[in-house]
């Protein structure tokens, strides 16, 4: 990245902590977990045994690879994979294999803002599948959607895997859809993953890992803030809490404030205080079921065509038509 872009990137995560952080309740937005530390603590968390999503939907590729592609593209007449935040392809390459097996003609397009993560992705893979046509973008979402539209003429899958859309509240998931929608053309499709609801239980031990990998993945934002934004928090002085509603299927984050205490953040010139037992909510993982994702295609334009889920039916993923 060059440094006028990484000091866009640093003004605008000064200006939304300066907003998240003197409004009331406070909020910072989880998109902000995600830098060079943020990416391996995930990589952490989905190794940890309470997090289940991850097995979940390897498990479905595993169990349902034929199908999926099926439903993708029955006359295998072809398309072009486009994944959104292909992170290291885990549980695309089940899927890649199986495409290569059944000669189906392909082209894959990981997609990441992490240009680190698309290098990596795409080297690996040339050497996984030497035979596999590979073409990594680096950018903004729809920033490269819009990019290939121009690029190919052929049928899009758009593939988001991971219950990613989980950290968007519905309006803004609809919005998300919305988005995808226009950019598709009438044969093109979205394959996208759902973490389902189920035993409350299971979902907080998924976000209150007993190793304490969840708790340093949330308090990252801190530790960025106090990095990049000069800022002097005290991370013990913070817990990491979790609820879930299992009404809404809404599972939040949180730090709490275990003292009354001031924060400076140089940068910001700005102090902030904080109550004993104040929080500052960080993330929502939505959880979901058939009828709040119909909701959604639904309020976006689309349709489910199919859906497949694992034996626990922990999770689902869904394909959808305009
Ligand atoms: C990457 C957004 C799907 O919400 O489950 C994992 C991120 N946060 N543990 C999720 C996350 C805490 C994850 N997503």
């Amino acid at each position: 990245m060059n440094s006028k872009d990484q000091n866009v990137l640093t003004c605008t995560f000064g200006k939304e902590v300066h907003e998240g952080l003197t409004a009331f309740p406070k909020y910072l937005s989880s998109k902000f977990f995600y830098d060079e530390v943020g990416d391996k603590l995930f990589q952490q968390i989905m190794e940890l045994p309470e997090y289940y999503l991850t097995n979940a939907e390897y498990d479905i590729f595993q169990l349902h690879k034929s199908d999926i592609l099926k439903s993708f593209d029955e006359d295998k007449k072809g398309f072009d994979l486009i994944e959104l935040g292909a992170g290291d392809g885990k549980k695309t390459k089940v899927l890649l294999s199986e495409l290569l097996d059944k000669k189906y003609p392909v082209t894959y397009h990981p997609i990441d803002i992490s240009e680190n993560a698309i290098d990596g992705l795409v080297n690996n893979l040339a050497k996984e599948f030497p035979d596999l046509d590979v073409e990594g973008e680096i950018g903004e979402y729809f920033e490269v959607l819009d990019r290939l539209q121009h690029i190919s003429n052929r049928k899009k899958v758009i593939m988001v895997l991971g219950s990613n859309i989980g950290n968007l509240l519905h309006p803004r998931a609809i919005q998300f859809l919305k988005k995808l929608n226009a950019a598709m053309h009438p044969d093109d499709l979205i394959f996208m993953g759902f973490d389902q609801k189920k035993h409350p239980q299971k979902v907080l031990d998924a976000y209150n890992d007993k190793s304490g990998v969840t708790e340093a993945f949330n308090k990252n934002v801190l530790a960025r803030i106090n990095k990049e934004l000069g800022g002097n928090f005290d991370l013990d002085a913070f817990i990491h809490w979790e609820v879930y509603d299992p009404e809404s299927g809404t599972a939040k984050s949180y730090l709490v404030s275990t003292k009354k205490q001031t924060v400076d953040i140089n940068c910001l010139s700005l102090q902030v205080h904080f109550e004993a037992w104040e929080s500052i909510h960080t993330e929502i993982s939505q959880k979901y079921d058939d009828d709040t994702v119909n909701w959604l295609a639904k309020e976006s334009g689309l349709q489910i065509t199919e859906s497949f889920t694992d034996k626990n039916q922990y999770y689902k993923n869904y394909v959808f038509k305009k």
